[in-house]
């Protein structure tokens, strides 16, 4: 099946790095116009993987011109000739993917074994998807040839790179936009590595560019006269500025921003599939995820049971070198990161919360941090509040599951939720007030391309996946 697809273990000599690479302009590749360079590093050893063009203001502009003018063909095309690039796109992915998860594993810092299993099948499977959409939109009861909306200028994060370069250039190929992406500044390889899949895969020129940058090249990118669609995954901060600059243009938006998701775990609940679904819920990529299962929420008469069972679940599980298909916790992907979740759990411990981590030794280079629980937490305490995206998780109790909807939803997020109970009637009165874009019953952080993903509040508007995605990239 293309949904699972899973290459062999892997080691560092799968994939070929080369010393230095350019922006994706235009179907080639080439020097920043004012010759700026940045060096993406390994955040597991701190080693230098490779020297990267650096986009400016004077870049976005090349590219969003060479997007513009690749629109006129592209949107042209009928969609089943759109499909068959996304086909081919889809399908290489799936050949070069042991190159692409050990790529993405050095570059990011997360275990190959998360994105031999999850990233890249689901990558693929993200553009098989849309390749799937891209000749029916006339049938979709949108009313015959849907309209695209011109250029996409998007801008990605650093948690899931390759996996967010899907969700939002898949959708937008095969509706017949043209795209402009930045990747993130930490880890920019695997978008330059999917810039050669369009090349290899013939995509006309233009149609996709790829500019390396900062948070200037993003902002000069979504502040474009000549960009029709701003998408945006990052930090609600950013999502907000986003906001205040596309208000009052012409262009659409969508953005995917921070979470601080509940786990709420009711006293009926099946205790060792639960535990590993707190552990999938915070731990999967260091916490690293919008949607992570940052608040536990416990019913008072288990929570003992329950974090006794959890702590011993904990100390079972492997950090270290990302690239060892054991390894369980890799490393946090930047120095920047590292540093603000080590802040967020000092403020937990001078609040007074309770923290605990299992035996663990942490590698001498490399960012990195263990796993780590905090207990006796309240609603006033800011680690139960503000998104740590990292390996943290604040445990809190409830004795109803009123209290559990209300603690739930007292956050000004809304992106995840997570409940667990044996009782289906249960799943459904409370999913149904929970204030979340996505609500999981005894599973947690499961993906799939057919399903809109996005945020209720401050974690963002609009949705990415299922056909709600397309409408993104659509006027109908
Ligand atoms: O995010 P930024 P950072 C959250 C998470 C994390 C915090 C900070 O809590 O601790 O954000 O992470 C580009 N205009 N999330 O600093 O800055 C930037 O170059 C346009 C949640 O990494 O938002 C990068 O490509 N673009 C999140 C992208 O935005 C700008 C994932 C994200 O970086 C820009 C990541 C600007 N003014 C962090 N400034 C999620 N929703 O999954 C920066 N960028």
């Amino acid at each position: 099946s293309p949904f699972e697809y899973a290459p062999a273990p892997e080691s560092r000599s799968v994939v070929d790095i080369a010393p230095s690479y350019g922006l994706f302009i235009d179907g080639e590749f080439t020097e920043a116009a004012d010759g700026k360079v940045f060096k993406t590093v390994s955040p597991s050893t701190e080693e230098v993987l490779s020297e990267v063009a650096q986009a400016s203001s004077e870049d976005v502009d090349r590219a969003v011109k060479a997007a513009r003018k690749a629109f006129e063909k592209w949107s042209a095309l009928p969609g089943a000739e759109r499909a068959k690039y996304l086909f081919r796109i889809a399908r290489i992915i799936q050949e070069r993917s042991r190159e692409l998860a050990v790529l993405e594993t050095l570059d990011n810092g997360k275990p190959i074994k998360e994105t031999r299993d999850a990233d890249l099948p689901l990558v693929a499977a993200h553009f098989f998807y849309y390749a799937g959409w891209a000749d029916k939109l006339d049938h979709a009861g949108y009313g015959p040839n849907p309209a695209p909306l011109g250029v996409a200028g998007q801008v990605i994060p650093w948690n899931f790179p390759l996996l967010m370069l899907a969700w939002k250039i898949a959708p937008a190929l095969a509706t017949g936009n043209t795209v402009v992406l930045k990747p993130a500044e930490t880890t920019p390889l695997s978008a330059l590595f999917f810039a050669d899949i369009c090349r290899q895969a013939g995509l006309p020129r233009g149609v996709v560019n790829i500019l390396p940058g900062y948070g200037d090249a993003g902002a000069a990118l979504t502040a474009h006269p000549d960009v029709n669609k701003v998408a945006f995954t990052g930090s609600t901060a950013v999502g907000k500025a986003i906001a205040r600059q596309v208000a009052g243009t012409d262009k659409k938006v969508t953005l995917e921003l921070g979470g601080k998701g509940a786990n709420i775990v009711f006293d009926d609940a099946p205790i060792d599939q639960a535990v590993e679904g707190i552990v999938t819920g915070i731990f999967f990529n260091q916490g690293q995820v919008c949607c992570a299962g940052s608040r536990l929420l416990v019913q008072e008469s288990i929570q003992e049971e329950l974090l006794d069972s959890l702590k011993r679940r904990l100390s079972t599980l492997r950090l270290g070198d990302p690239l060892d298909k054991n390894t369980d916790i890799g490393a946090i992907n930047s120095a920047e990161q590292l540093a603000r979740i080590s802040a967020l759990a000092e403020t937990g411990e001078a609040e007074g919360a309770e923290r605990w981590s299992p035996a663990c030794e942490l590698p001498t280079s490399g960012y990195w941090f263990a796993p780590t629980l905090f207990t006796n937490v309240t609603q006033a305490h800011t680690i139960a509040r503000d998104e740590i995206f990292g390996p943290v998780l604040s445990v809190l109790s409830f004795r109803t599951p009123d209290e559990a909807v209300a603690k739930a939803n007292n956050t000004q997020y809304g992106l995840s939720a997570g409940i667990w109970t044996e009782k289906g009637s249960r799943i459904l009165a409370v999913a149904n007030r929970l204030r979340a874009g996505v609500v999981w019953a005894n599973t947690f952080n499961k993906f799939d391309p057919t399903s809109p993903f996005g945020g209720y509040k401050e974690s963002g508007f609009g949705r990415e996946g299922g056909r709600h995605g397309l409408e993104a990239y659509l006027d109908v």
